[in-house]
């Protein structure tokens, strides 16, 4: 791994926010491409926070500290993420849903499927069913994208799932899933059309669902 995207790890789980602004900026104008820093550097940073979290070394402010050391990372990276000019293939409505304040694994899923020529409507955190409802049924989505990081809040899913069908707009709208504790039995069980284990599977998944 280069020196520079091991510093990066180093410095978001250390939560250093401003070193990794600085560090993530030099690695790229040294050339270190934007989805290495991403898989090597950023992504592990946060799997190590957990297991210091799990590990009781870490608690809520440390990774909330790593957290925000993450996400400044990501906002530079994501013009070297996105390609450019790319014509809209469908719109996807993106949220976290009730009750799951995690939001790093969904923005990087959003930003790769814009990055990926979709329309993204982001709905953050804590989205309720209704809310789900309401933006599917306001900018006519071609996709309703589900992600919870809690296996608590894993139902919140199956409860999305059937309002979009108590509103009768389940046929016309496909229902996509992921998120560290969501597994391929998990949405067949409930009925979603698709899942990924992480954001780029699910540009491939987004795609394949609107082919349809
Ligand atoms: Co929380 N947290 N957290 N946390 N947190 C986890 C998830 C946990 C596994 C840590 C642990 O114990 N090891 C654990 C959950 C245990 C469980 O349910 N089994 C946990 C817990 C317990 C909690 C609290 C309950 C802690 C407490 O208060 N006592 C609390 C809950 C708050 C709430 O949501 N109501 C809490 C709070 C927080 C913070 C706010 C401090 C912070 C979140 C900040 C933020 O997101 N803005 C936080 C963090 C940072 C984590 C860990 C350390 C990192 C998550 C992350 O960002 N990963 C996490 C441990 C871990 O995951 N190892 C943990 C990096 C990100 C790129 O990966 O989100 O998995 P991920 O997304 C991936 C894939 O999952 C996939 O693609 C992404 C990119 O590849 N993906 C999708 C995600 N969504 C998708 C949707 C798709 C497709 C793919 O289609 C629609």
């Amino acid at each position: 791994m280069e020196a520079i995207v091991n510093e990066i790890y180093t410095n978001v789980v250390e939560g250093h926010n401003k070193v990794v602004i600085t560090k993530v900026q030099a690695a790229l104008d040294a050339g270190v491409a934007a989805p290495v820093i991403l898989n090597e550097g950023l992504i592990p940073a946060m799997t190590e926070v957990g297991r210091l979290f799990e590990e009781g070394e870490y608690f809520v402010p440390e990774m909330l500290i790593a957290a925000r050391a993450m996400q400044s990372g990501l906002a530079i990276l994501k013009p070297h993420l996105i390609e450019s000019d790319t014509k809209s293939i469908g719109k996807v409505v993106i949220g976290t849903v009730k009750g799951d304040l995690h939001d790093i694994g969904k923005n990087l899923v959003a930003m790769m499927l814009e990055g990926a020529g979709f329309e993204v409507i982001d709905l953050g955190t804590d989205v309720t069913p209704e809310k789900f409802v309401d933006a599917t049924r306001d900018k006519s989505a071609h996709i309703v994208a589900l992600s919870a990081l809690l296996t608590t809040t894993m139902q919140s899913m199956t409860a999305t799932i059937q309002a979009l069908q108590n509103a009768g707009l389940r046929e016309q709208v496909k229902v996509m899933i992921g998120g560290a504790p969501i597994t391929q039995e998990y949405a067949n069980m409930i009925g979603a059309d698709g899942f990924a284990t992480d954001a780029s599977r699910a540009v491939a998944t987004a795609k394949a669902l609107v082919l349809q």
